[in-house]
């Protein structure tokens, strides 16, 4: 997939190091063209700021599309992250049929919940809906929270088995995705990773450090670098790999000011890694 053209659908977070302003700046220290479509403008990120303002920009979508389609844009990878509402989500069935190139990817992270609780704003029939939308992807990127809702698991925040997360990929794999990777695995209190698999496959398991503190963030840090690494033709496995290092590097720049610096990860100070990636292609 030499030059893609990569397409992410998600909100602009004017503040707090998430969504766009992560997608934009990852996928594109890979060397990959970024074209956006902002799903809402918030005045900050929902998760630790009061009084944020947020403009839903669901009626602009068709709008956008109709214009692509007259332009005959199409896309070599479709990456989907926070979503408002399950108008949307119909939104994002239509555009991949409209502009997903036959060959290419669509890469869905269904953001909506992390540490056992929704986000505000999500709740189960979100989750149902989104269903529908991991049942298009080629590749789904839940964390275990997300996993849980999608599947009607119990949420179990740790001390889990391998055969607990074995159900949850089984699961999720039976809603139709060809690959799932499903992030914040650990089974050993040092260590913290994915577990990658596809239908009837065996399960990659990669980790690294766990870093001993919850920062924000992460998920749409990792989603972009494996949305950046399939772009410049690694499989998904190297994918989750590639991500994995990269959010760790992100998140030990961050330790030291983890508390004054409480709202996101320093990930801007990783991207050499990812320049790292690229230059050994
Ligand atoms: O990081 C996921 C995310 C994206 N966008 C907004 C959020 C969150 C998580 O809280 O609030 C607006």
């Amino acid at each position: 997939m030499y030059n893609a053209r990569l397409l992410t659908i998600q909100d602009i977070s004017c503040v707090g190091q998430c969504s766009l302003t992560v997608a934009l700046p990852v996928i594109s220290a890979f060397g990959t063209e970024c074209a956006i479509l902002p799903t809402a403008v918030l005045s900050t990120h929902t998760a630790g700021f009061s009084g944020y303002t947020c403009k839903d920009l669901t009626d602009e979508i068709p709008k956008i599309l109709n214009h692509w389609k007259n332009e005959k844009l199409d896309f070599d990878i479709i990456y989907t992250g926070y979503l408002c509402g399950s108008v949307q989500i119909d939104l994002v069935k239509e555009i991949v049929i409209a502009t997903k190139k036959d060959n290419g990817l669509f890469v869905v992270d269904p953001v909506m919940a992390d540490h056992g609780k929704f986000y505000p704003g999500f709740d189960s029939s979100f989750a149902l809906k989104m269903k529908e939308l991991c049942s298009n992807a080629d590749v789904i990127i839940p964390n275990i929270t997300e996993a849980c809702f999608l599947v009607d698991v119990e949420y179990v925040a740790e001390g889990y088995t391998v055969d607990y997360v074995e159900e949850l990929l089984d699961k999720l794999l039976a809603l139709g995705s060809k690959k799932v990777i499903l992030t914040g695995v650990s089974f050993d209190k040092d260590k913290l990773g994915v577990a990658v698999k596809e239908k009837n496959g065996k399960t990659y398991y990669y980790f690294n450090e766990k870093i001993p503190h919850n920062f924000h963030g992460t998920g749409d840090v990792y989603s972009s670098a494996v949305a950046g690494s399939l772009s410049i033709g690694k499989t998904v496995e190297q994918a989750a790999e590639i991500a994995v290092d990269f959010t760790v590097k992100a998140m030990k720049e961050s330790y030291e000011e983890r508390y004054s610096h409480w709202y996101g990860v320093r990930f801007e100070k990783a991207i050499p890694y990812l320049n790292s990636i690229i230059s050994k292609k």
